[in-house]
């Protein structure tokens, strides 16, 4: 057996929360990261037939039964993961009836998975629809981004908008636009399922007064999304209510055309 430690996908999720706590994202336990992986990957570093502990997953997570997660450790926080991955982290396989987690590797001192555990494993579900080739589920607090939501409206639209009109870059990385929920209760399977339903058109949702969520096929992706974002609320942030060159929508809609993206509908006004 080889060193889990090792493996791409421990060192990935080490390299992700210490980049996302460097960047002011999730100070103390905020944030929370789930990774698909892939079993025969996982079987170099692991018998995965060892079940350590079973953990109940609060909700019924049978669409995913037999699959395998690493995902963070709820309470825990993304400063300490790199220093100390196998109590920061845990790999899971979710039950075939979907009603517990069977523990494989981490969550050495007793923990389990994150709170946000309905929410991340809902939107694996939808997303997996829309793209067999997803994998990652990411929370971040990233504090432009909190700040833009706090002082514009929770129209996903006009969010949107704001967002393709502040960096050319935006409409190209996300075509389909930023999901946007009220803000409500988190922790819960009922912010779980909203996510998940914003997960339908999006690969970006944000809770507002909270947070945001960036999927994709590999970490790279969903972080990617997630620091696109950022990086614009903060130039929105910056250049707030003196903005006199913002994007005009003929442009957005030709970098989009140049990069044969179909756009989120109901965004742009080309009359
Ligand atoms: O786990 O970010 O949303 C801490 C959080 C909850
Ligand atoms: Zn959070």
């Amino acid at each position: 057996m080889k060193n889990i430690l090792n493996a791409p996908f421990v060192v990935e999720m080490c390299e992700t929360t210490a980049n996302m706590y460097r960047l002011g994202w999730d100070e103390r336990n905020g944030g929370n990261i789930s990774c698909l992986l892939d079993q025969s990957e996982l079987e170099q570093y692991l018998n995965v037939n060892d079940v350590i502990r079973t953990i109940p997953t609060g909700f019924d997570a049978a669409e995913l039964a037999g699959k395998i997660f690493i995902v963070t450790g709820t309470g825990k926080y993304f400063k300490n993961v790199q220093k100390d991955p196998e109590t920061n982290l845990g790999i899971v396989r979710i039950s075939k009836d979907g009603k517990n987690a069977e523990l494989l590797w981490g969550f050495k001192d007793g923990g389990k998975f994150t709170s946000e555990f309905p929410a991340h494993m809902m939107s694996h579900i939808v997303r997996l629809k829309q793209d067999p080739e997803h994998r990652v589920v990411a929370h971040s607090h990233p504090t432009y981004t909190i700040a833009m939501n706090t002082v514009c409206s929770t129209d996903e639209k006009d969010f949107t908008h704001k967002l393709w009109q502040s960096n050319t870059e935006c409409v190209i990385v996300f075509p389909d636009g930023v999901g946007v929920l009220p803000c409500m209760v988190c922790g819960t399977e009922e912010i779980g399922i909203a996510t998940a339903k914003k997960m339908e058109k999006h690969r970006l949702v944000v809770w507002t007064n909270h947070g945001i969520y960036g999927t994709g096929k590999n970490l790279d992706e969903a972080f990617g999304l997630i620091e696109t974002v950022e990086k614009t609320a903060q130039i929105y942030m910056l250049a707030l209510g003196r903005a006199v060159n913002v994007i005009p929508d003929q442009i957005i809609k030709g970098l989009a055309d140049l990069w044969n993206l179909t756009v989120m509908e109901g965004v742009l006004d080309l009359e």
